[in-house]
């Protein structure tokens, strides 16, 4: 039986999905404030970048920051602006990705992608002013009251984006097309291409406030392995679930002749694993009690999703 102070489960459940769309909305008001607005020119440049931003996608890159930064008491102003780099990041990596020289997709987040509603060029330039505005952004408001911790906040965002994080992933993705790899390799690449970048999310948001070495080593580990479950997920949903529910063309792995989780394990081991790495998390988040309450239920939310 439940203590009369213990929330139900149904009622947690409820609580975190009011957390939930809380957040995504007002962030939704922050980039768009945060974004050059559509009138200023260049115009076409301008809009095209606030439409691969703005009104889509699941914002669990900003919904970790901001968990990360109430386990860390961080001031909301500040983990809107690290969450708002990561997700600016993040935009900029699906433009490029979508490009005809890379995955070639025409369908993300439920609407044509920036170059086929624009021209290619306009998404080269969406991408790189969206990674510039990211830094500009963690360069010109305050994120910790010590300017070097400040540096290397900005520091652990470029590391993570650049060549020994994400664009090194997506090098290895791109070399690794129809090539059989093994599962130590395919993690190697995923771990720097989705990884990377959602480890930094959580450390940013965590860096907001005040964490200790011994907090941010656990939250390193948290954040490697939810990085890895919403790619193994990734793969799962890639093979069935369909395109109306994905916002994204469905079963493009396997047309890009792409090694997955699935394709080198099957769908039940993958699953499997995708469970092993939650519960992992969920431990790793256990000395920090109910202050880790989001974090943990961002875990479950990321294992859990449909999309
Ligand atoms: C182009 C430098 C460069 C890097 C691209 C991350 C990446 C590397 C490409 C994205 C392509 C992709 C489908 C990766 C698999 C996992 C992933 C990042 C999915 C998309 O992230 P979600 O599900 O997307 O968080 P939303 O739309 O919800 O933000």
């Amino acid at each position: 039986m439940l203590s009369p102070q213990m929330p139900s489960p149904e009622m947690q459940l409820a609580d975190f999905q009011s957390w939930l769309a809380a957040h995504q909305h007002r962030f939704e008001n922050v980039l768009s404030r945060l974004l050059p607005a559509p009138d200023i020119a260049p115009q076409r440049l301008h809009q095209a970048m606030r439409y691969s931003v703005l009104d889509g996608g699941k914002r669990v890159r900003p919904l970790l920051a901001f968990a990360a930064g109430e386990l860390t008491g961080a001031a909301q102003a500040r983990t809107d602006i690290a969450a708002a780099a990561v997700e600016l990041i993040h935009a900029y990596s699906l433009v490029h990705d979508d490009m005809p020289c890379m995955d070639d997709d025409v369908l993300r987040r439920g609407k044509p992608t920036c170059h086929v509603e624009y021209d290619e060029a306009t998404a080269l330039l969406v991408g790189d002013a969206l990674q510039s505005l990211a830094f500009q952004l963690l360069a010109s408001h305050p994120l910790s009251d010590d300017p070097a911790h400040q540096i290397d906040m900005i520091k652990l965002l470029a590391v993570a984006s650049g060549s020994r994080g994400m664009a090194g992933g997506q090098a290895i993705d791109l070399a690794s097309v129809g090539k059989p790899l093994s599962v130590p390799e395919l993690e190697q690449m995923h771990i720097h291409k989705t990884g990377a970048l959602i480890r930094a999310a959580i450390l940013l948001g965590a860096r907001c406030g005040q964490a200790d070495e011994a907090l941010l080593a656990a939250l390193e580990r948290y954040g490697h392995c939810v990085g890895l479950a919403f790619q193994v997920v990734d793969d799962v949903l890639d093979s069935e679930a369909d395109t109306a529910t994905l916002g994204k063309t469905a079963g493009k792995d396997a047309e890009n002749d792409k090694p997955t989780y699935v394709t080198l394990l099957g769908a039940r081991e993958a699953k499997q694993m995708a469970a092993d790495l939650h519960r992992e998390a969920l431990e790793t988040l256990t000395p920090f009690g109910a202050r880790a309450q989001r974090l943990c239920e961002l875990a479950d939310f990321i294992v859990l999703r449909k999309y």
